[in-house]
């Protein structure tokens, strides 16, 4: 390529992506009432800047390659911030390792425009290898907290295994979602933890966390789900007691693992929590979505717990690097009451879909717990069949 072909093929690609960023996304109908998707995911590779992928000097790359491409763009954290729909995206570059950055939208539906640089999170003492699915919770302290995995290889693992990890809470903080504090990681009794999000009030004085306390890695132990504890203070954050409020059940769609989802929205009637479930099937795991309800005073106490998903991969959400996967880690609830729900799918894209809290509410209120047993689920239906029958004359 000459440079003129060079300058010409760069002026088209910046086109064509600015292009791609302000494509306009479409709201599907809805099919269940309860929440509307949308038509094409709002963060994906693509998204990312050229500038963070090509190298665009003619003289280091003159035939205009992509030097570092993206993998991934999933399981974002949300918040809204000065009118913005902010995304704090998973970015997986090619290399696996991923990273954080923020895209901001006028809309939350399409318009995700990447800032220009990812975040640049502080390390503890100890280095993250891997960081990943940030829960944003704006808490009642001013702060607003980014509670996020961070994977390390096992320090006693044989020299020759190059998988063993562990998981824990690693903590920061941030007033401007630019500039961040890194505090040092959660401290609990578990061997490992994923999927940790601070409750965004102080309950009894204390900052309260959702956990998901694992044995392994990827190995939840016996007995899991998603649990709670107190810190007397976040500088250092230490749960001495866990206790599991969410627990897994046999043949239910968490009977392999749970975990909370984003910071759950307070609402008149509870604390509104999204969360995934995960169950063994031949084809793989299968992660979902549901909801649970738990009491205003005590966000440790679950007052409805609908049976069943709320929101399963659908069509194109199946297929990715893996499949069968939806994961939410950011919701963003507007003064309105709508609610935009941003998922991961599996582990490659990030998907929305919007409901309100009534919607959202109404569901988890009237929808029977899961009966645990085909004949118990039998009579739930019938009971909403005669009711119906009765109805239709
Ligand atoms: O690959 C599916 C998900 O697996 C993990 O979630 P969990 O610990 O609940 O199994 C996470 O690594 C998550 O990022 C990923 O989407």
């Amino acid at each position: 390529m000459n440079r003129l072909e060079f300058d010409l093929k760069l002026r088209e690609m910046l086109k064509e992506h600015k292009k791609f960023i302000k494509r306009p996304n479409r709201i599907l109908p809805s099919g269940n009432g309860i929440f509307n998707r949308y038509k094409n995911p709002v963060i994906t590779p693509e998204h990312t800047p050229l500038f963070w992928r090509f190298d665009l000097n003619y003289d280091s790359n003159p035939h205009l390659l992509e030097r570092m491409g993206i993998n991934s763009t999933f399981n974002s954290g949300a918040i809204k911030w000065k009118d913005s729909y902010c995304l704090m995206v998973r970015v997986e570059g090619k290399d696996r390792k991923s990273f954080f950055a923020i895209a901001e939208s006028p809309n939350g539906v399409d318009n995700f425009r990447f800032r220009d640089y990812p975040v640049i999170m502080p390390e503890t003492d100890n280095p993250d290898v891997n960081v990943y699915d940030i829960r944003l919770t704006h808490h009642e302290d001013g702060w607003i907290y980014g509670v996020f995995c961070t994977e390390r290889k096992d320090p006693n693992a044989h020299a020759q295994d190059t998988t063993s990890a562990v998981a824990q809470a690693g903590i920061a903080r941030t007033k401007d979602l630019e500039n961040w504090e890194r505090l040092p990681d959660l401290k609990t009794g578990s061997p490992q933890q994923r999927n940790v999000v601070l409750h965004p009030e102080f309950v009894n004085g204390k900052y309260a966390f959702y956990t998901r306390p694992q044995k392994g890695f990827v190995d939840i132990g016996r007995a899991g789900g998603i649990g709670w504890g107190f810190a007397d203070n976040i500088e250092n954050a230490v749960i001495e007691n866990e206790k599991i409020i969410e627990p897994t059940a046999y043949h239910t769609i968490k009977e392999m693992k749970n975990g909370e989802g984003p910071p759950p929205i307070k609402t008149s009637e509870g604390w509104l929590h999204l969360a995934h479930g995960t169950r063994v099937t031949a084809s793989g795991l299968r992660y979902v979505l549901y909801l649970y309800v738990t009491d205003l005073k005590d966000p440790s106490s679950v007052i409805y717990r609908p049976g069943g998903y709320l929101l399963a991969p659908k069509g194109n959400e199946r297929l990715g690097d893996l499949t069968d996967i939806v994961f939410s880690n950011g919701w963003i609830a507007d003064q309105n009451g709508d609610v935009y729900i941003y998922y991961g799918a599996c582990d490659t894209v990030t998907h929305v879909a919007k409901s309100n809290i009534d919607k959202l509410l109404d569901y988890a209120k009237n929808t029977p717990e899961d009966g645990l047993q085909s004949a118990k689920c039998v009579e739930q239906r019938i009971n909403l069949i005669d009711k119906n029958l009765k109805l239709l004359g």
